[in-house]
């Protein structure tokens, strides 16, 4: 069964001056990307952030932290964009201006032919080095995916440790991708917001700053999203559902 989208809806996407598309971790679950805090499936439901996602869980046990990154970077290896990826690249191909903004590591925007991704959170692909912050590119993760720990790398600079180049809690995002992302958001007559439970600051305020600017603001979630605004809807149903749809219309 097709969710009811009023056309409203269909209307403000597809005929944005400038969309934003905001993403979460839903946008690549039909993927098979665990989620984080979906209650039985989601990545915290099995492991605790405070001894995975933060700074002070590197320093303390440097190998249990990278080598749990080391076997998602292994998984985002065996999986593929999904069609609402497909659907966003086709978005930001069709329409006048679209800025594509996600909190997502993985590389599945970019796979599905976006570009110009703002990446709030880092990426699971570009680590660096814990002191100096040098880059350190790595081969892709040879064999299949094991959950154990691993010594991570040492920088060829400074000889410190490699650590993933994602945001852990606590630290600062990216300051041009997030200004970017702010800008966009104050000034886009549309924004659509995909699988994100929106509970992470500061990019949970991405939303509400376009809904304040005046836009409308649109959120696809197979979870009801409470909506605040009166050109604020909740879309509820799997991205890979929904996306294509508003997407629907134009050619590739
Ligand atoms: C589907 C679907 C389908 C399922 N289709 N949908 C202000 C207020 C409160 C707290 C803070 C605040 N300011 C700062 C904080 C602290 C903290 C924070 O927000 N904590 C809250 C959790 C309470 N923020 C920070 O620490 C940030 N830094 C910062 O603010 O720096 C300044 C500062 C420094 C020092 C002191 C104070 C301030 C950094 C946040 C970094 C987040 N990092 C992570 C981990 C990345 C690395 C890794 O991958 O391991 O980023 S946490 C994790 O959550 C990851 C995600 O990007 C992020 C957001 O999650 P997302 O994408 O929303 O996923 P889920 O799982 O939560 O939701 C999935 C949704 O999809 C669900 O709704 C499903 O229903 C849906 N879904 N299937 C569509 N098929
Ligand atoms: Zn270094």
């Amino acid at each position: 069964m097709h969710p009811d989208i009023p056309q409203s809806v269909m209307d403000a996407v597809q005929q944005a001056r400038h969309l934003v598309i905001f993403t979460g971790a839903g946008v690549s679950a039909e993927s098979g990307v665990q989620t984080f805090r979906d209650a039985l499936t989601g990545l915290w439901a099995e492991f605790d952030p405070a001894q995975l996602a933060t700074a002070d869980a590197f320093m303390r046990d440097p190998a249990q932290v990278w080598g749990w990154y080391e076997w998602r970077r292994a998984l985002l290896l065996k999986v593929q964009p999904n069609v609402a990826h497909r659907a966003i690249a086709r978005l930001q191909r069709v329409l006048p201006k679209v800025t594509l903004i996600t909190q997502n590591v993985d590389d599945l925007h970019e796979r599905a032919g976006s570009s110009a991704v703002l990446h709030l959170h880092g990426s699971l692909l570009a680590p660096r080095c814990f002191d100096c912050a040098r880059p350190h590119p790595l081969a892709p993760p040879a064999g299949e995916p094991v959950q154990q720990a691993v010594q991570p790398p040492r920088c060829s600079s400074c000889g410190g440790h490699v650590r993933p180049g994602v945001v852990w809690f606590g630290e600062e995002l990216p300051e041009r991708a997030l200004a970017a992302a702010f800008a966009a958001a104050q000034s886009c007559d549309c924004l659509l917001s995909i699988g994100t439970s929106g509970l992470v600051h500061p990019a949970a305020l991405i939303p509400t700053m376009a809904s304040r600017a005046g836009a409308t603001v649109i959120h696809v979630n197979p979870d009801p999203v409470p909506v605040r605004h009166a050109a604020e809807y909740s879309l509820q149903g799997p991205a890979g559902l929904i996306v294509p749809l508003l997407a629907g219309g134009w050619l590739d």
